[in-house]
């Protein structure tokens, strides 16, 4: 029964589903068009991106998502073996939902949503944190520099407090896990984005060395490197779709994601 993955490559939880599926080796149908980022076609009462159907299975929420592919496909890489650092990979995961998350909001979408100007649309009630995270941080006198701040804070708290044993990846050990294709979704776009200084921190400068060592890295953010600097030249939309067919397009060429029928 074949995978399908409701999803977009601008979309960083999407981008993980991605990325994980590639490095499983596991084939995929694309849900979604570059057009129409958020059709999920019903597999996700909530409304967002990234969902999956695994035969007559839905599931959303894309820790929940590599966590049941990951057990069904016997990834031992992405979730270590390891109890302790598995419950390192958790902490992680716990923690990104209210606080790493809303990198993208404050930093990301002033740059990228921003200037598109969206006709104004029915916010989903179901992402009511989201939608007033992302307008707190448009209204700002100066986003850019305010949602700095805001990534300054979470990326020294990252710097101290993970990458236990100098390990060159977010949880210990010698592999990327989940923990970090979901922080690199996050934090690693503004590397390509040039949105973030990373040079005074030594652990993330070692980090984003290693992650670009990851297998499929330029497939997974085919989308981020194709949008590129995004700070001295602002979005447009034939840039945004531009990217998202770009992102798209490396993911039919590995053979592994299929479009739909
Ligand atoms: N907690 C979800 C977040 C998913 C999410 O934020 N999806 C966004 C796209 S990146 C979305 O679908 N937004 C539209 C909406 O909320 O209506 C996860 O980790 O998978």
């Amino acid at each position: 029964m074949s995978l399908t993955v409701y999803g977009h490559p601008a979309s960083q939880p999407s981008r993980t589903v991605f990325w994980a599926c590639l490095l499983g080796e596991l084939p995929f149908v694309l849900g979604n068009t570059a057009e129409s980022i958020l059709h999920t076609n019903g597999t996700n009462p909530r409304g967002q991106v990234p969902s999956i159907t695994d035969g007559d299975f839905n599931l959303s929420e894309v820790a929940a998502i590599v966590w049941y592919l990951g057990q069904k496909h016997d990834w031992k890489n992405m979730y270590p073996e390891d109890l302790q650092e598995q419950a390192r990979v958790h902490q992680f995961l716990h923690m990104h939902h209210h606080l790493v998350r809303l990198a993208t909001y404050h930093l990301m979408a002033p740059h990228v949503v921003k200037p598109l100007n969206f006709p104004p649309r029915e916010p989903n009630p179901l992402s009511l944190f989201q939608t007033q995270t992302m307008l707190r941080a448009f209204s700002e006198e100066n986003p850019h520099e305010a949602g700095g701040r805001i990534v300054t804070t979470m990326v020294k708290f990252l710097e101290n407090s993970y990458f236990f044993n100098e390990s060159s990846f977010l949880c210990g050990g010698s592999h990327a896990t989940v923990a970090d294709l979901v922080c690199y979704s996050e934090i690693g776009q503004f590397y390509f984005a040039k949105l973030f200084d990373f040079t005074p921190y030594p652990n993330f400068t070692r980090w984003l060395t290693a992650m670009r060592g990851v297998p499929y890295h330029d497939t997974a953010n085919a989308y981020n490197i194709e949008l590129g600097d995004i700070l001295t030249k602002p979005n447009t939309h034939a840039r945004f779709s531009r990217a998202g067919k770009k992102g798209m397009q490396a993911l039919i060429d590995t053979g592994l994601a299929s479009e739909a029928a």
